[in-house]
């Protein structure tokens, strides 16, 4: 009858199981499927009750976003959840796992809903620039009320099942075997003759749009401020006022025009193509699932500066012991209290409790000396950015880390291999990039040198899941793929301060972009210093051809460090980090743009915009082709993990592919000629460009 959805009789409860690994999406043949086998319950006399429930790991997580690309097949999830109300025995859902999205919404069809104690369910939709668009809208208000139901559907975040119970959602929680408890429920039902709770129809009503005007407002400022920029939460909430204003059929109908429309822009395919690069990102083309990661059980951290901290924090949230050593007991200690003072941050945020601080700082142990790291799986060595310094600190490390310890540098930007010739044991060497602050930023780099066992690969992957991050894997260069596709873009927006161009017109052109900041307001968060230190330790490499940031050296000079120096590229009053726009800046900029004999002039926001994207795509055109990255949808995690890249813009490669890619190379000619050979094309854009080709697929 049906592949995908099974059908059997526990005395006189007709059980229908959705058998669709791997997490039982909700594609034309289950849908089929359910039509059919609800039929067949419905028709069937053996039964006086009908379970739903998910075979596996999980209820169906959703419909199924691979078929978003083509036309919508009949039957449309919509109308299966409709038809559950004509069914005249009750329908119970059974939820465990993860009950998202479309699938929510079956449940919303059914009668009554039970779910396991671990099960959550919500309707992340909005995260896919979608909204729950069968008849999520229409049902969930009527079924938890409209504050829970926009808390779910605007935010996208999913709930426990006993807050699902506490919404009205569910109702019961069964403990022990869920199939056997859902199924008596159902049994029970049918004894009490209860009536079917059919949820197109509101019990009390559902108030008109002015009676829920203030949660109405207060969803959209919700909206406004965590999803800046994107289309979808607001159109869920038009949807849900919909329903307020529309009898249900009138409601749906509407609902499925707007879905359409929807699921067919621009920010709904850059979001569907961010879930799924995100996914791909852990395949490496070369390392099969057969390469079995190390076991790591103690892990060690070099230097408990920022990043040290930042790391050490990261793998104790994650249940791993850490040892984190300095070179003198002042600084162990000086660590020692930093990191007690960010688990009181977290404790004043209300993320952690005084117990679960102990539990952590239990696992985090100081000591002065490589000694210490002997019996560490793991070390992370995160000391100051000097090559010299961080091959005498693996040499050492060779010689006291246990056979098989993956020893890791969190070099932002240095030759890896020869930190890796350091050593006796080049295969054991990787590169784990952290990005500041190291235990909240969810992007880990993870670099692979040339020598690198694909074990110690794997290893590095598996930490960062372990440790609830996003690992993309880079080949070793010069920056890795996340800070050498990123420089061309400050490397523009200060030559655009040189010739012209204000601070706040550079930075307020790349958040209209929807960025969360500007590349020079960052620039002051982070400090002007650490570009400068890294351009002065490659001093003896630069070529004389290509034209170099003398204006951001300058500020260095002039003690123009950033916020913590009261000024940078804008300056900040009383040790606050609000940027003031300066007239200083300009005086600099134009002093520097008279010794180099740089024109000055007004600057389009247009030409600012492709300057400093078209400069980070060519780079990224480049990184892909020299094998630094495996696929473009890598450089784009990087971009929406490490630099809030907005989603719904998919990444830089994407939105390359979306303006076409003809045109940047175009362009990328055209400020080759003007600004010589930092621009040169990279060749894979042109060949793209030519071919009619995409980056991304
Ligand atoms: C929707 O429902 C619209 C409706 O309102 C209206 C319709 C008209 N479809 O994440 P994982 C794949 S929109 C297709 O690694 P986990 C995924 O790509 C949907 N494929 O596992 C991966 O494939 P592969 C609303 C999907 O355990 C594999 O499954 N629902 C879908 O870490 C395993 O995934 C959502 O937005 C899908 N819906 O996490 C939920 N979901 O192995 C989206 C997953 O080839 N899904 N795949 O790489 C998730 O959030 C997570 O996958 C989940 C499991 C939490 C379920």
């Amino acid at each position: 009858m049906s592949d995908v959805v099974g059908y059997e009789l526990e005395g006189r409860v007709a059980v229908l199981t959705i058998d669709n690994p791997p997490v039982n999406a909700l594609g034309i043949a289950v849908r089929e499927g359910l039509v059919t086998q609800i039929d067949r319950a419905g028709a069937d006399n053996s039964a006086d009750a009908i379970v739903i429930l998910g075979a596996g790991r999980t209820f169906p997580a959703g419909a199924d976003i691979r078929e978003f690309d083509q036309p919508t097949r009949e039957p449309h999830l919509i109308a299966v959840v409709d038809h559950l109300d004509t069914v005249k025995k009750p329908v119970v859902a059974a939820i465990h796992g993860t009950a998202l999205g479309g699938g929510l919404e079956l449940t919303l069809g059914c009668h009554f809903r039970v779910a396991a104690p671990g099960a959550r369910m919500g309707t992340p939709e909005v995260n896919l620039g979608i909204f729950p668009g069968a008849a999520g809208t229409q049902r969930l208000p009527r079924v938890a009320g409209l504050d829970h139901a926009l808390e779910l559907i605007v935010l996208g975040k999913p709930i426990g099942a006993a807050i699902a119970k506490d919404y009205g959602i569910v109702d019961a929680i069964i403990e022990g075997d869920l199939r056997a408890g859902a199924v008596a429920f159902a049994e029970k039902i049918v004894a009490d003759g209860a009536p079917r709770a059919i949820s197109s129809e509101p019990r009390n009503g559902v108030g008109s749009p002015e009676d829920h005007a203030e949660t109405i407002a207060k969803y959209r400022d919700l909206a406004n401020r965590r999803m800046r920029g994107q289309d979808s939460p607001h159109q869920a909430i038009d949807s849900v006022i919909d329903g307020l204003t529309m009898p249900y059929p009138d409601a749906v109908a509407a609902d499925r025009k707007r879905f359409e429309t929807c699921k067919n822009s621009g920010q709904s395919q850059a979001l569907r193509y961010a879930f799924f690069a995100e996914r791909e990102v852990s395949k490496i083309p070369d390392i099969g699932k057969d390469v079995v990661p190390r076991e790591i059980a103690s892990t060690g951290v070099i230097g408990a500066g920022t990043m040290g901290r930042g790391i050490v924090i990261s793998l104790a949230d994650s249940g791993f012991p850490v040892t984190v050593v300095e070179t003198s007991q002042e600084a162990v200690d000086n660590g020692m209290v930093e990191i007690a003072k960010t688990y009181d941050g977290m404790i004043k945020r209300g993320r952690i409790d005084e117990a679960e601080k102990d539990k952590r700082l239990v696992r985090i142990t100081g000591a002065v000396g490589f000694a210490a790291l002997g019996a560490a799986d793991l070390v992370i060595e995160a000391a100051f950015e000097d090559l010299d310094v961080k091959k005498q600190i693996f040499g050492e490390l060779d010689a006291i880390a246990k056979p098989g310890a993956i020893l890791a540098t969190n070099t932002s930007y240095m030759d890896i291999d020869a930190i890796a010739a350091a050593t006796s044991r080049p295969e054991d060497v990787i590169g784990l990039h952290y990005f500041v602050p190291a235990n909240a930023m969810r992007l880990l780099e993870v670099v692979r040198p040339e020598k690198s066992a694909p074990d110690a690969i794997a290893t590095g992957m598996t930490l960062a899941k372990k440790t609830s991050k996003i690992g993309v894997l880079a080949r070793v260069c010069h920056g890795f793929i996340a800070n050498r596709s990123r420089l061309p873009l400050v490397r523009e927006a200060t030559f655009l301060v040189e010739e012209g161009a204000s601070p706040a017109q550079v930075d307020a052109v790349l958040t209209g972009l929807g960025m969360p900041m500007g590349p020079l307001a960052v620039s002051d968060l982070s400090g002007l210093d650490v570009s400068w230190r890294m351009r002065q330790s490659l001093a003896d490499e630069h070529d004389p051809e290509e034209r170099y940031m003398h204006l951001a050296d300058r500020m260095c000079e002039r003690g123009r460090f950033g916020i913590k120096a009261g000024k940078g590229w804008y300056s900040y009053e009383d040790g606050g980090s609000r940027p003031m726009p300066d007239p200083e800046t300009e005086a600099i900029a134009m002093e520097v743009a008279r010794e180099h004999g740089t024109v000055r002039r007004e600057i389009s926001d247009e030409e600012i915009r492709e300057r400093c994207l078209y400069a980070a795509i060519n780079e990224g055109a480049k990184i892909l082709d020299e094998g630094i990255a495996a696929r473009a949808s890598d450089i784009d995690v990087m971009w929406l993990y490490g630099f809030g890249y907005p989603r719904w813009r998919g990444g830089i490669m994407f939105t390359a592919d979306e303006i076409g890619l003809d045109r940047i190379y175009g362009r990328v000619k055209e400020f080759h000629a003007e600004h010589g050979k930092l621009w040169a094309p990279s060749p894979l854009l042109a060949r793209l460009a030519e071919e009619g080709s995409r980056f991304t697929r």
